[in-house]
């Protein structure tokens, strides 16, 4: 963890709200907002929330610029060259307004991006920390003797980390996809759809949003959404699956598939590494070694199902990286499936670097 001390000090004021910015995409972003609305609530201080994904960073830190006397409060959200023009000069303005910033993250920051932070005036605090998720980060860090954050922070550790062994923790992973997906489909706003589960969060942890006992959410029609979401995703991925396309590359099985709309890589890798999803027309498929599995928009997420070669080693081949079980990379556009995967299969005999042996 890193930490800044600042060489101005503006006059002291004193802060009366809290504002936090976390990550709109999944539960360790919402978790990690639902902690930090826990913190203001124990100090008293009135609280906004924004949630934003990247891409969309002008907008929501051109609103922080207008805060005074707040503590703005950032989680599971990275600063990188591209964004930190936007972000510094909201923050200097906020700063210059009486605010504080406190910045807890778990992504790869560079150096200068984290000196841009910790050059701010005001004291910034900047925690940066890879072995944990941001929402075990914003605990720590605030609420360390709150068993409900605690539990909050466990439950995205779950889903971040993709151990799935709390289904509460899956099915949350799946209402905020379900909230999140149906926003943007209508053009409204996610905060606004991720807004109820969250207070609810915040005010009394898991239990606000789920029925332990019956292992539902408490709200009906949520349940009835993510239900009827799982069994769609399921759907979907078994199409996928069977349009998928092998070869036996240095000994191992790579197989390249489509990832549908509206689903990610860890769910596809998740899907396809179960034998029991991979009976496909009759037939049973083998867990491949390498998955490949190629987005819409060119994008490649890369798992593995058996401990015979490294994800990130095959992802350097297509301008990614990551680590050995889990990657990504870029293929590009693309309109020909088949000529892809050919394409891609040639790359990964040209280079054995990825196959352990
Ligand atoms: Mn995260």
């Amino acid at each position: 963890m890193s930490e800044g001390q600042s060489n101005e000090s503006a006059e002291p004021k004193r802060i009366n709200s809290l504002l936090s910015i976390s990550h709109d995409k999944d539960v360790d972003g919402l978790n990690s907002a639902a902690i930090v609305w826990r913190y203001a609530m124990s100090k008293g201080l009135q609280f906004n929330v924004n949630l934003t994904d990247y891409g969309a960073f002008e907008q929501v830190f051109s609103s922080v610029a207008s805060r005074r006397e707040t503590l703005i409060v950032i989680t599971d959200l990275g600063m990188d060259e591209t964004t930190q023009d936007v972000i510094i000069k909201s923050l200097t303005r906020a700063i210059s307004q009486g605010c504080r910033v406190v910045w807890l993250d778990h992504h790869q920051w560079s150096e200068k991006s984290i000196k841009a932070i910790l050059s701010l005036p005001n004291n910034p605090v900047l925690k940066i920390n890879h072995d944990y998720c941001a929402a075990e980060i914003a605990q720590k860090v605030l609420m360390p003797r709150d068993d409900i954050s605690a539990e909050l922070a466990m439950i995205a550790h779950d889903t971040d980390f993709n151990l799935r062994d709390i289904p509460a923790a899956t099915a949350l992973t799946d209402a905020v996809s379900v909230l999140r997906f149906g926003a943007i489909d209508r053009r409204e706003e996610v905060i606004d759809a991720l807004h109820p589960v969250l207070s609810k969060l915040a005010e009394n942890g898991l239990e606000g949003v789920w029925d332990s006992v019956s292992q539902k959410f408490k709200d009906q029609l949520l349940e009835k959404r993510v239900d009827h979401y799982r069994k769609e995703k399921a759907k979907k991925m078994r199409k996928a699956l069977a349009g998928h396309s092998d070869h036996v590359l240095h000994n191992r099985l790579v197989r390249v598939v489509e990832i549908p709309s509206g689903l990610t890589s860890t769910d596809m890798g998740t899907f396809a590494s179960d034998p029991e999803n991979l009976k496909v027309d009759g037939e049973n498929l083998e867990v491949a070694d390498l998955l490949l599995m190629l987005s819409q928009g060119g994008m490649l997420g890369i798992r593995r199902g058996k401990e015979t070669v490294m994800c990130n080693m095959a992802a350097k081949l297509f301008n990614g990286g990551g680590h050995p079980y889990a990657a990504g990379g870029e293929y590009g556009l693309y309109e020909d499936f088949q000529a892809v995967c050919d394409d891609i299969f040639q790359t990964l005999s040209n280079d054995k670097a990825w196959v352990i042996e």
